[in-house]
């Protein structure tokens, strides 16, 4: 069965979210909770309103929009991403799942089906690690991977709490009941950007995701002693800015040599203070993503990220402390909900191939609790995180006629 996507409200949508960024275009920044972030979830609630879907929200602002089943007391499926958007960014990641989530619920409602078990689109809160650290945010905590008292704990770069973000923005329900039990939903399917150059080099349009990358991040404190850039002599200097590029070094070398191609690791954030050209540098902070596949060359990085780092401060009189923000075993794309997108692209005439996501999603949490898998569509040069990010309308329409159909095989 062909659901007939409508292309024009997948485009309107998706304009529209992009045009909340607290930055101008052509790229993006929506951060979590921001006045950007908070306009662009009103768009959203609207938009699942006129679709005739109910709504919830959690204390964290994971928005639930229900198709109610036949079967209502049956377990739901459902489909979903997040719209935060990492700073001077692109306008698909994210946005795409979660406007093709709605317009496959649409499609399927003017197809006139009438699933037996409910169908739910979710929001994810702050899938981005960029304001708290810590990447999934919603999904961890609706699958219990962080506990609201670890959620609590948290503290933006500005030192406001997340308790005092989330509740500036409207959430004020206790995190204790943002956990969702296993058995909650019958199956999860997540339309995703492949955020990587395959698809578009095989020529194929839909990639079927079978397993999900270990994500892992580092904070790095460094204090040495600052002092006048004309005054203090080179010997005795305890620059925290140059520890920290020798570091920084040492994360790429540590990644190469892994003995795994597929490890990567990423200086993201470098900020030195005081920041002024006469100033020798007294503190740095660097935040440090290291990923693999696999969990073992990931975690070899990991170690070895550390002794550097103890050796480079230790040699440069540099007082340091490392946090752990997080690291997370892969996950692996559930057997049934990987069949139905198979079907689901014969059914609609789509050549796919079998990958892995060397991206982290909201799927690798919803997978610790229901059946999970992922449909990815091209982005053009694989480009991803940056302005220039783009997927085709046709490409978005594809990956949404595929999405409408596995859900209508997995709601039945
Ligand atoms: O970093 C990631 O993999 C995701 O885009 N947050
Ligand atoms: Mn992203
Ligand atoms: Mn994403």
């Amino acid at each position: 069965m062909n659901y007939q996507i409508d292309s024009s409200e997948l485009s309107a949508d998706l304009a529209a979210i992009a045009a909340y960024s607290s930055s101008p275009p052509p790229g993006v920044t929506r951060i979590v909770y921001s006045e950007a972030d908070q306009h662009a979830r009103a768009y959203l609630r609207e938009r699942c309103r006129e679709a005739g879907l109910e709504l919830r929200e959690d204390g964290l602002g994971n928005l639930f929009a229900r198709w109610i089943g036949s079967e209502p007391e049956l377990p739901a499926v459902a489909s979903g991403s997040h719209i935060d958007a990492i700073p001077n960014s692109g306008r698909y990641d994210g946005t795409v799942g979660v406007v093709g989530a709605l317009e496959a619920i649409r499609a399927l409602r003017r197809a006139g089906v009438q699933p037996r078990r409910s169908i739910e689109l979710l929001l994810f809160t702050s899938e981005e690690p960029t304001r708290f650290g810590v990447g999934c945010l919603g999904s961890r905590a609706l699958s219990g991977a962080l506990t609201a008292e670890q959620i609590q704990s948290l503290t933006d770069g500005e030192g406001y709490s997340l308790d005092e973000a989330r509740n500036g923005a409207g959430f004020s329900a206790p995190l204790a009941q943002v956990q969702l039990p296993a058995g909650h939903y019958a199956a999860f399917v997540e339309l995703h950007i492949e955020q990587g150059p395959s698809l578009e080099t095989e020529g194929l349009p839909i990639g079927v995701v079978r397993a999900i990358a270990a994500p892992a991040a580092i904070r790095l404190v460094l204090r040495g002693q600052g002092g006048h850039a004309g005054a203090v002599l080179m010997p005795g200097r305890r620059d925290a800015l140059l520890a920290g590029a020798e570091i920084a070094l040492a994360v790429e070398h540590a990644a190469l040599a892994s003995g795994s191609p597929d490890t990567v690791a990423t200086t993201g954030y470098f900020r030195i203070e005081p920041g002024a050209v006469n100033a020798i540098p007294s503190r740095a902070v660097l935040e440090i993503d290291i990923r693999d596949v696999a969990p073992e060359p990931r975690d070899l990085t990991l170690e070895a990220v550390h002794k550097a780092i103890d050796e480079i401060c230790g040699r440069r009189f540099i007082e340091y402390e490392l946090t752990l923000l997080n690291s997370d075993p892969p996950a692996t794309c559930d057997p049934g909900v990987i069949e139905a997108i198979v079907a689901a692209c014969h059914s609609t005439g789509l050549a796919y191939q079998m990958m892995v996501s060397r991206a982290y999603h909201d799927s690798l949490f919803m997978a610790r609790i229901c059946p999970t898998a992922m449909i990815f569509v091209p982005c053009k040069h694989g480009v991803s995180h940056r302005p220039d990010e783009y997927a085709s309308p046709e490409d978005i329409v594809r990956g949404t006629a595929v999405l409408a159909e596995t859900l209508a095989r997995l709601a039945g």
